[in-house]
């Protein structure tokens, strides 16, 4: 096939099936244009000499230029970089109670999806595993209308009130004089923001733990973030927060590991997603509800539910399981479908409403307004992934881009001449809730929104002593690079507020003397600390996960056990993990009567790539023993806490790396002693021991 095979194959504008290709035109290239006409590109450059036709007369070049001049389209504004597939979401009926959305009330009901990851801060080629929060937006096309839930991978946010997003992405995106850094709130400008603005330091606590960097989309929680009003087919109504809950567990990279793969693999993240539908290991998450009754003060155990930076602790209302998404399908263009799809909070089905949270408020403006720029017009519902599954009559008409070719002469309501059609489904259709409202209509924050402190305290005080670590280095890490003093001392000063040895560790990691930093005055009334931890907010796990698609790179060379390395590529791809043989040299090892493929040469490969790092029997004295890539590759998968193996005389090769006696580092005597461990230390994801020995706690 020649590169120009898809113009011909593929895209036929009249939808008329296209000639066969001889050799001669293949030979020729021959192309056929947009508008049908065909041209010969060999013949082309031969005749544009000086005597052939200019080149502006030339309408094919004219053509081709002028559609690769106009490929590109803005990017987000925010959210540029995301990765997504479709999928199926089946309902366990269990929400009949309090929805009458029937993708959620009827047991059973199977409804289509399109599910879009995303970072924030970045461009959109900017790399997966920048320390960020994460978008977990999913498009229902259900049977009554599309429904988008737009959440994020944390539970809350940075701010309030909508109208100060414009400022927090100002802050956070690259400093406007240089544009730098890309994808990073390591700078000074972000800090200076949030550490003016206490509101945002629930938000920071969880963007400085291990939920910024996450292992994989798959092992990911979302959040609704926002409260939204269910109503029942009976008409009551409840207050209610969704939550996605990933069927694999959630589990997070570690910083050193976070970086490195920034380079090493930026599109870490979408390949993961890309490669474990390509397996099989089709991605889960059960949704599931916090039900909480709708009371005229909107609160709940004495937390403000309107109020997106606080959170419901899952020990006060429990999460109720809701229905099953399974992601199943890659997109077949990128472009096509998750560039091209827009999601908007507004896209609403009867039985789910929005509520008075004044971010959520402002996001019902945003979506759609931005997309008109984004996409081009108004009629960007059209493109294929955007289209509702449901039938759409309305009286919506023209535009940029309308690709609908509308019937009839009445586009009007009411009207006479089209038989008064479409008919306004009232009662049947979308009905909003009456809510009674009163008081003085004024531009100020509630009383019960002044609490920026407790439940920032309740994250601190819910982590387990590694994931205290790691949040400290978080916070160490980007203030560190903040340039100005004063920054640094706000906010180690906020972090007072929070607990007082969690400042005093970022104090001492950027050499701030705790003792000069002055005291923060409240400007919070009432605290909603509620309860003293939340173990739901760790992410250790209490028993080994499944390990679908999890990677496990095993050291080898010419002369290895080749028959242990397949026992251990067949026990891994029994609990859906895959073996990678990492060699010193591509093509192939070989022992005696055998040989087996490289998966990746050592000089292509790096430790972040693998969950696990295996070292192959046979493999003393080899190549692959002194290569330095080796060591590097065991230190870096030691130090990051991962799962580490050896059989046979590949202890040795591991005792010259790393300390072989450490916890989560097993070795036996063949590849069928190590599996077990191996399998039961990848689900518990991380040696948590061994990174609390590496952090001193
Ligand atoms: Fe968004 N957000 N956002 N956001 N958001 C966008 O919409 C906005 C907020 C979220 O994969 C934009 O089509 C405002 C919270 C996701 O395509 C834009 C405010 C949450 C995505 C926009 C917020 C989100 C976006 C950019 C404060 C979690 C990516 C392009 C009032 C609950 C969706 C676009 C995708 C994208 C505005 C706050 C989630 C500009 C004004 C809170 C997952 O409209």
């Amino acid at each position: 096939m020649t590169e120009n095979t898809p113009l011909d194959a593929r895209f036929s504008p009249t939808g008329a099936p296209q000639e066969p290709r001889d050799a001669a035109t293949q030979q020729g290239r021959r192309l056929t244009t947009a508008h049908g006409l065909r041209v010969d590109e060999t013949e082309h450059s031969l005749k544009a000499g000086p005597r052939g036709p200019s080149l502006l007369e030339d309408h094919h070049l004219r053509e081709k230029i002028t559609h690769f001049d106009h490929e590109r389209i803005p990017e987000r504004v925010v959210h540029a970089r995301g990765a997504g597939a479709y999928g199926t979401f089946r309902s366990y009926g269990t929400a009949a109670s309090v929805t009458a959305a029937r993708f959620l009330a009827e047991e059973g009901k199977e409804t289509r999806v399109f599910t879009r990851f995303s970072t924030v801060l970045g461009s959109r080629g900017s790399a997966d595993t920048a320390r960020d929060v994460r978008g977990f937006a999913t498009k229902f096309y259900t049977d009554e209308g599309t429904f988008d839930l737009v959440g994020n991978n944390m539970p809350v946010f940075f701010i309030q009130d909508a109208i100060k997003f414009p400022d927090l992405i100002h802050a956070g995106k690259p400093e406007p004089d240089r544009e730098i850094p890309q994808a990073q709130s390591a700078h000074d400008t972000f800090w200076d923001f949030v550490s003016l603005h206490t509101e945002a330091t629930h938000m920071l606590m969880w963007a400085m733990s291990d939920r910024g960097i996450p292992r994989s989309y798959r092992t990911m929680e979302g959040f609704g973030v926002h409260t939204f009003r269910l109503e029942a087919a009976d008409g009551s109504t409840s207050l209610v927060k969704f939550h996605w809950k990933p069927v694999l567990g959630v589990h997070s990279l570690v910083w050193e590991e976070a970086q490195l793969t920034g380079g090493a693999d930026p599109d870490f993240h979408r390949r993961d997603l890309a490669d474990a539908i390509a397996a099989g290991a089709y991605p889960e998450w059960e949704l599931g509800l916090q039900v909480m009754p709708d009371t005229p003060d909107e609160t709940f155990e004495g937390i403000d539910l309107l109020d997106p930076t606080k959170i419901v602790p899952e020990e006060l209302c429990p999460v109720q399981p809701v229905g099953r998404l399974t992601l199943h399908t890659e997109p077949t263009n990128y472009f096509a479908e998750t560039e091209q799809v827009a999601f908007h909070v507004a896209n609403l089905v009867p039985g789910i409403q929005v509520t008075n949270d004044p971010l959520m408020q402002g996001r019902l403006f945003s979506y759609l307004d931005t997309q008109i720029t984004r996409l081009g017009g108004p009629n960007f519902a059209q493109i294929p992934v955007n289209r509702p599954h449901a039938p759409v009559d309305d009286m919506q008409r023209d535009g940029m881009h309308q690709t609908a070719v509308h019937e009839g002469r009445a586009p009007y309501r009411p009207n006479s001449l089209g038989g008064g059609c479409p008919v306004a489904s009232g009662a049947a259709g979308y009905v909003h809730v009456p809510t009674p409202v009163e008081g003085r209509k004024v531009r100020e924050a509630p009383a019960s929104f002044a609490d920026h402190y407790s439940q920032a305290t309740l994250f601190w005080a819910s982590m387990t002593p590694v994931e205290q670590a790691h949040l400290v280095g978080g916070f160490t890490f980007e203030l560190g690079k903040v340039g100005e003093a004063a920054v640094r001392e706000r906010m180690v000063a906020n972090l007072v507020r929070v607990d007082r040895a969690l400042a005093e560790r970022v104090a001492a990691g950027l050499g701030i003397d705790i003792a000069e930093v002055p005291e923060v005055t409240d400007d919070g009334s009432g605290s909603s600390a509620d309860v003293a931890t939340s173990p739901a907010l760790s992410q250790v796990p209490q028993e080994p996960d499944r390990i679908d698609a999890r990677v496990v790179g095993v050291l080898a060379d010419d002369g290895a056990d080749l028959a242990g390395i397949d026992t251990l590529r067949q026990a891994l791809a029994d609990q859906g993990a895959t073996a990678v043989v990492i060699a010193p040299h591509g093509g192939e090892i070989s022992t005696g009567d055998g040989s087996t493929a490289v998966d990746k040469a050592l000089v292509t490969t790096r430790s972040v790539e693998y969950d696990a790092v295996v070292v192959a029997g046979g493999t003393a004295g080899s190549a692959v023993a002194t290569d330095p890539a080796t060591t590097v590759l065991l230190a870096e998968a030691f130090r990051h806490g991962k799962a580490i193996a050896a059989w046979g005389d590949g202890a040795e090769v591991l005792r010259s790396a790393v300390d072989a006696d450490a916890p989560g580092v097993i070795a036996g005597s063949g590849a069928d002693d190590v599996t077990h461990g191996l399998v039961t230390a990848l689900g518990m994801h991380r040696s948590w021991e061994r990174l609390a020995t590496i952090a001193g706690v």
